[in-house]
């Protein structure tokens, strides 16, 4: 068998209707990591079924199940991408090939819709405001904090995130930011998803998310202060 180059997380909370197309796009050399919290549609049979290292997380959230298949992960590169067939598993050696390349540290697919109706206005609204405070924040010209990614596993699991619901992607490019990795940001595509939204397709999934995202921005904001008076007092001294 093929050496296995890339890991693909896919946090999946009943995506049964969308599995099947995604597993079967997989690039050679990439080994699908489906994890799965407490689907009830048979969406870890069917994963299994179609060849996928299928890995159970008990807590529930976007986080726990992103953290888990990282933790799960053996390959050298970790991609990340959603299990609901909003974005093409073709288009992942976008964000892994500048990793493998030695070219960046973390690239991070913009989504670019295919369609009309591919992206919630207030979901891209949100975003498009985050994505504005956090270039100011950090500095780092990025455009979306999107789910499709790539890293190597080593320097993602030296980020020791502890977010487990919807602030984990955040709280990864944060701290990618802050240890000044190279952070890069490609177009993909995002097209509609299949079956029902778990996050930003509802009213309770988006209220978590702008909660975690905002304690992060805070800590953040908290944390730089704190170094930056820790700095000043230095050269004071
Ligand atoms: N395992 C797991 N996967 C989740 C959870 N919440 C969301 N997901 C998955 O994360 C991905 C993104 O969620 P999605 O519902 O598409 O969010 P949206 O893109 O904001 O509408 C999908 O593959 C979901 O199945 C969760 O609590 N556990
Ligand atoms: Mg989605």
């Amino acid at each position: 068998m093929m050496n296995i180059q890339v890991d693909v997380v896919l946090p999946c909370l009943n995506e049964a209707q969308a599995l099947p197309w995604i597993l079967e796009r997989l690039p050679q050399g990439y080994r699908a990591i489906v994890v799965d919290n407490g689907s009830t549609d048979g969406s870890a049979d069917i994963a299994r079924a179609l060849g996928a290292h299928v890995v159970h997380e008990n807590r529930r959230g976007f986080g726990a199940a992103a953290h888990a298949g990282l933790i799960a992960a053996t390959a050298p590169i970790v991609a990340f991408c959603d299990a609901d067939a909003s974005m093409d598993p073709r288009d992942l050696p976008l964000v892994v090939d500048p990793i493998s390349e030695g070219a960046a540290d973390l690239v991070l697919g913009r989504r670019r819709p295919t369609t009309r109706n591919a992206w919630p206005p207030h979901a891209r609204l949100a975003n498009t405001y985050l994505s504005w405070r956090l270039r100011r924040i950090t500095g780092v010209n990025i455009h979306d904090l999107g789910p499709m990614r790539a890293a190597r596993r080593d320097l993602l699991l030296s980020l020791d995130l502890l977010d487990r619901r919807s602030g984990y992607p955040l709280e990864m490019f944060l701290g990618a930011a802050a240890a000044n990795w190279r952070i890069r940001e490609v177009d993909t595509g995002y097209a509609p998803r299949v079956g029902r939204s778990k996050v930003t397709g509802t009213v309770r999934g988006t209220i978590t998310a702008i909660a975690d995202m905002s304690a992060l921005l805070h800590a953040d904001r908290a944390g730089r202060a704190a170094s930056h008076v820790s700095a000043t007092s230095e050269s004071v001294s």
